[in-house]
């Protein structure tokens, strides 16, 4: 590794004598190594993550593993380009071919979901969500959102968060008696509040959401009307849920979770707010666009323009039923008594466990979930009474509901002997050779490191 960096140091040490730092600095002495060649440090640590996620049973409902076109579409040369501006109007020279990367996406987004306008330029969902906000509000609005604690996101008004720091945000929540959304207090709050937007949409919520509602509540009070459907962006896509398109005048979605995109944001809009999104986007918050990342979403919206892709979001929710039902049978109590989608959350109130407490254990059984809340919960968020399950990632690994319902049984087990070490063990011991049975599918063709 230090023969790799001295042309550096000698480059330095020429000093001002631009000739000798030229001669220094050369192709001749600056090979240019592979990464296993270069730098063992992170190589190391990608072959160890590329090992968890191929020996874990992977069920954080906003995590999938993405194809191999897509993870080379991300790390390809793409990454070098400066592209401040948006295709046609940049800011800077070389950016004929970036632009038909950036059109292409824009316009695979379109199809997919009917769209009036996209950006795709966004770095993430927040950053999604952030733009409606600054290209539509002004500080000290009225938001109207679900609550964190119901299940909605950092970013619809909660108070350590920009949204709810800059923004006079209300919530509604979910009902007591059926856990479902209670529009009918979304609507009073609308009414009550007046906000300047409503925003629907949620991170843990395992129902169909009526969108109709949404943009009712909103017309009635004269406000503009966002769905978030970071979560359920590929169920929309294939009208496994129905869309609100249609209705609102911004749509925002994370391209990375059901979708099977690369990490990243993605904005839909009505064709009068264009202008005002894409100023917001760009010069309003971000600089450069990732360029690398555009390439690997239009990859991404290709993929689910695909009848295989339809397929894949359908067994998606029937292996979520199927999981669901299997907790449900072993005795745990599912938030609303099941999902209609790719997620659902269990109450740990049968084992009096925490949420924390489960997920570490299931870790060491070779299973990843995270804590989440439930509705009315009485533990703090640290804590939680519940998880949260999803079954994009594993469907992506091809199994079907019988092997749901076994990894259903195998959290049983440890939770049912969280004290027990050789019981979880012993589970770790049948998911590794489980795992071994669904390899990933990109990682499969990768080569020795996985990058
Ligand atoms: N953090 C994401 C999730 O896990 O749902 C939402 O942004």
């Amino acid at each position: 590794m230090s023969e790799q960096r001295e042309p550096f140091v000698r480059g330095a040490e020429t000093g001002t004598d631009p000739a000798l730092a030229a001669a220094a600095y050369s192709p001749r002495v600056c090979p240019d190594p592979r990464l296993d060649e270069v730098d063992l440090a992170v190589v190391e640590a990608l072959e160890a993550e590329r090992k968890r996620q191929e020996e874990s049973i992977e069920l954080i409902a906003s995590e999938n593993y993405v194809s191999q076109a897509v993870l080379d579409a991300v790390g390809s040369m793409a990454t070098n380009k400066y592209a401040e501006g948006y295709p046609g109007k940049r800011y800077y020279g070389g950016c004929e071919h970036v632009d038909k990367i950036e059109q292409l996406a824009i316009d695979r987004a379109k199809k997919l979901y009917g769209a009036e306008h996209v950006n795709v330029q966004t770095h993430a969902g927040s950053q999604a969500n952030m733009a409606i906000y600054l290209a539509m509000l002004k500080p000290g609005d009225t938001i109207l959102a679900m609550s964190l604690d119901h299940g909605g996101h950092l970013t619809h008004g909660f108070r350590l968060n920009y949204s709810g720091r800059f923004f006079n945000a209300v919530t509604y929540g979910v009902r007591a008696d059926t856990e479902r959304i209670d529009y009918d207090d979304m609507r009073k709050k609308a009414l009550e509040h007046r906000p300047r937007l409503v925003i629907a949409g949620a991170s843990a919520y395992p129902r169909i959401i009526d969108f109709d509602l949404f943009a009712d509540a909103a017309r009635d009070v004269g406000a503009l009307f966002m769905a978030d459907i970071a979560h359920i962006a590929g169920a929309v896509s294939t009208w496994h849920h129905p869309s609100p398109l249609p209705l609102a005048d911004f749509v925002t979605a994370t391209t990375h979770k059901t979708l099977r995109g690369p990490r990243g944001g993605l904005i839909m809009c009505k064709s009068a707010w264009a202008k005002k999104v894409d100023a917001a986007v760009f010069p309003g918050m971000q600089g450069g666009p990732l360029m690398h990342v555009i390439a690997g979403k239009a990859v991404a919206f290709g993929e689910a323009l695909t009848p295989a892709y339809r397929d894949y979001i359908g067994a998606v929710h029937g292996n979520a039923r199927a999981m669901s039902d299997e907790m449900r049978r072993l005795g745990y109590r599912i938030v609303t008594g099941g999902t209609d989608n790719h997620l659902f959350l269990v109450d740990l109130g049968v084992k009096n466990v925490t949420g924390a407490a489960a997920a570490k254990a299931l870790e060491r059984a070779g299973i990843t979930v995270n804590k989440n809340l439930i509705p009315f919960d009485k533990r703090p968020p640290i804590e939680t009474s519940g998880i949260r399950l999803g079954t994009p990632a594993m469907t992506t690994r091809c199994l079907g509901a019988d092997e749901m319902r076994r990894i259903a049984r195998w959290i049983d087990r440890v939770l049912s002997n969280l004290d027990d070490e050789k019981v979880i063990a012993g589970v770790r011991g049948e998911t590794l050779e489980f795992c071994r049975q669904f390899p990933i599918p990109a990682v499969h063709r990768l080569g020795r490191f996985g990058i």
